[in-house]
C-alpha cells in the first residue's frame, strides 16, 4: 500500500526535505485516490480520512505537510459520486505537484538575482528550494563558492555537498561548529524553511537560529527560499509550530548512553530563527521581508485551514 509506505520513509527520512516530504504526500493521496475500491461516495471519503490522518501523524513541524494534505483533500469537495471525488482528488494532487516544481523553478531564479558574481555563500542542511537558487546563480555564470555544514545528527550536508559538486560548484565542507569562525568569509547565507509563521519567524533545521545569530553579528545576509505552501496559516490562529524531537539513539547509540544513566540525549530537529535575523524570504511570489508573512498567509493560503479550499479556489493552488 503506498500510503503506509509513504508513511514510514517520511518518519524515517528516506523522504525528507519539506518540499519533498509535501509532493509524496500528494502523490501517495492521488495512489491511493485510484486505488480505493468504496463505491459509496461516504466511504470513499472515509477512506481518504484515514489516508490523510496516517501521512499527517509522520513528522510534526515541516507546515508543508499539512498543507499538501488539505489542498489535495479539498478535492474531495461535495462530490456527489465517488468518481467525482476520485477525479477532484487526483487533478488537485497533480495542481499542487506542478505547482510546487513550478514554485521551486520561479524561487531560483529569484533567488539567484539576489546572488552576486564572486559571492561566498553559506548554506546550512539540505534545501532543495536554497539549492536552486545557488545552483541558477551558477548556471548563469556567476562565480561563486559555498561553505556547506555537515548537519548533525543526520548528516543532510553530504547531500547537499553532493549536489554541489554534481553541478561543478566549488564547495567547502564544514562542521556545523565552523560556521563562526567562517563567517567573515560569507558574503550571504542561503537556508530553506519548514515552516514560517505569522510573525515572520522561520522554522527550520537545527542549527539555522544559531548561523543566523553569527551572520546578524558578522553583518552578513540571511536569504530563506520558502515556497507560500511553507509558511503556517494556522499561527494566525494563535497555534505553534511543534518542534519535531526525535530519538536520541540518532546522536549517541543506545550501547553508549546505556552506561550513562544520568545523562539525557536531546535531539530537536528544528529550531527557530526570529524574524529580526533575516534579510529576505524569497518567495514564488516574489521576495518579502519576513515581517510580511501575514500578508503571503492572508492573500495566497487564506485564513485558516478550514479556508484552503475557499483560498485555492477551484483552478487550485494559488488560483494558477
Ligand atoms: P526543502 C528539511 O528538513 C531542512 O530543514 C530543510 O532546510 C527544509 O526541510 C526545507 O527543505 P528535514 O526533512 O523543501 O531534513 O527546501 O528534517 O528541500
Amino acid at each position: 500500500m503506498i500510503v503506509p509506505e509513504t508513511a514510514d520513509k517520511i518518519k524515517s527520512m528516506e523522504i525528507r526535505g519539506a518540499g519533498r516530504i509535501a509532493r509524496a504526500v500528494a502523490e501517495a493521496l492521488r495512489d491511493h485516490a485510484l486505488a480505493v475500491r468504496a463505491r459509496a461516495p461516504g466511504a470513499f471519503r472515509q477512506e481518504m480520512e484515514r489516508a490523510a490522518a496516517m501521512l499527517l501523524a509522520t513528522r510534526p513541524t515541516a507546515v508543508s505537510l499539512p498543507n499538501a494534505v488539505h489542498i489535495v483533500m479539498a478535492g474531495l469537495g461535495h462530490a456527489q459520486s465517488t468518481d467525482e471525488a476520485r477525479a477532484g482528488v487526483v487533478r488537485r494532487a497533480d495542481e499542487f505537484i506542478r505547482s510546487s516544481q513550478n514554485a521551486v523553478e520561479r524561487i531560483a531564479q529569484f533567488g539567484a538575482s539576489h546572488i552576486r558574481d564572486g559571492d561566498t555563500i553559506l548554506t546550512h542542511c539540505n534545501s532543495e528550494v536554497a539549492l536552486a537558487c545557488i545552483i541558477e546563480a551558477h548556471r548563469q555564470g556567476k562565480e561563486i563558492e559555498v561553505f556547506a555544514t555537515e548537519v548533525r545528527p543526520r548528516n543532510q550536508g553530504l547531500i547537499t555537498i553532493r549536489t554541489l559538486n554534481d553541478a561543478g560548484i566549488q564547495t567547502n565542507f564544514i562542521v556545523d561548529s565552523a560556521v563562526r569562525s567562517f563567517i567573515n568569509d560569507i558574503d550571504l547565507v542561503i537556508v530553506g524553511a519548514d515552516a514560517v509563521t505569522v510573525n515572520g519567524a522561520v522554522v527550520n533545521k537545527i542549527g539555522t537560529a544559531q548561523v543566523a545569530h553569527s551572520a546578524r553579528e558578522a553583518r552578513v545576509n540571511m536569504m530563506v527560499a520558502a515556497e507560500t505552501y511553507k509558511f503556517a496559516p494556522r499561527t494566525i490562529l494563535g497555534e505553534l509550530v511543534r518542534i519535531e524531537e526525535r530519538a536520541g539513539s540518532e546522536v549517541l547509540p543506545d550501547e553508549i548512553a546505556r552506561t550513562l544513566p544520568y545523562v539525557t540525549v536531546r535531539n530537536p530537529a528544528f529550531d527557530v530563527t526570529p524574524a529580526e535575523y533575516i534579510d529576505l524570504i524569497v518567495t514564488e511570489k516574489g521576495a518579502i521581508p519576513p515581517q510580511m508573512a501575514y500578508i503571503i498567509i492572508r492573500d495566497y493560503l487564506g485564513w485558516g485551514i478550514d479556508e484552503f479550499h475557499t483560498a485555492f479556489g477551484p483552478e487550485g493552488l494559488n488560483g494558477e
